[in-house]
């Protein structure tokens, strides 16, 4: 073991270095609010994970700094080292660790995946279908035929997205939900999200998908369920003065519709992937 010279400079080192790594992980506001249930579950793994790191950064760079420091030979010293066989006992306390913290991580990151993913009562859902394409989102809200380049939610209800693409791949994320998922021509993918915080984020494509790319934004906007229902019930209004207007031509069909030679493809692929 360690002779007692290496024991209080090792220790001050460690002390030295674990300071300043928990100073840096907590002085610093590293992750982006949180605006839903996954975003709580997501990010105290996420930080499970960074403590644990930042201890066995701690104690490799103590070990590595000092050594570097007590052992450094002469400059003119090119003898080899002494050989050196192994540690059966070192060797078996560091797999065994790691195994473990491993397996922790795996099971607690499938149980974050299963609670994100547990469906609400229906009442207290609310679903909205998420049309992807280079370069725009749109969303439109079943049986009340709004369609809308902005995504809004009640605050308090789970939003189920039921997501297509027209052409080629995207995909939904918004930050402060902490939850993204892909959105692929021929496939209905779904996403889960229970808002807790009323507000407005940007929704980003985080599929390199075009010139555009960067540009296919959207805002998704969490309001409180009351001024939810009274905007539904506006835009339900305005919809149908429009379409008075527009005498029987739908004035929002456009929006909500693929291109004539698109449309069979994607009626087919609506009814085959859902249940
Ligand atoms: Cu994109």
């Amino acid at each position: 073991m360690l002779r007692s010279r290496h024991t209080l400079p090792l220790l001050i080192l460690m002390v030295v270095i674990g300071a300043g790594s928990v100073a840096t992980a907590l002085l610093i506001d590293w992750l982006p609010e949180q605006a839903s249930e996954q975003a709580e579950r997501v990010d105290t793994l996420i930080w499970f994970v960074v403590w644990v790191s930042l201890a066995l950064f701690t104690i490799v760079m103590t070990v590595l700094l000092y050594s570097m420091w007590r052992f450094r030979v002469g400059e003119d010293d090119d003898e080899d080292g002494p050989p050196t066989h192994g540690n059966t006992r070192l060797e078996v306390i560091w797999t065994i660790i790691p195994s473990i913290l491993l397996a922790v991580v795996a099971v607690w990151a499938y149980l974050v995946l299963s609670d994100n993913e547990s469906l609400a009562a229906s009442q207290d859902q609310v679903t909205v279908d998420v049309t992807a394409e280079q370069f725009a989102w749109t969303f439109s809200y079943p049986g009340a035929g709004i369609a809308s380049g902005d995504l809004r939610v009640p605050e308090g209800k789970q939003v189920i997205l039921k997501m297509r693409a027209k052409d080629v791949i995207h995909s939904f994320y918004v930050v402060e939900w902490k939850v993204k998922q892909d959105v692929v021509p021929g496939i209905t993918t779904r996403l889960i999200i229970d808002p807790n915080r009323v507000g407005t984020y940007q929704v980003i494509c985080a599929e390199l998908c075009g010139v555009g790319h960067g540009v296919m934004r959207a805002r998704a906007i969490v309001m409180p369920q009351d001024e939810y229902d009274q905007w539904l019930r506006s835009a339900q209004a305005e919809l149908a003065s429009q379409q008075g207007a527009a005498g029987s031509q739908g004035a929002q069909a456009p929006a909500d519709q693929a291109p004539a030679d698109q449309a069979p493809a994607e009626g087919a692929t609506t009814t085959g992937a859902q249940p």
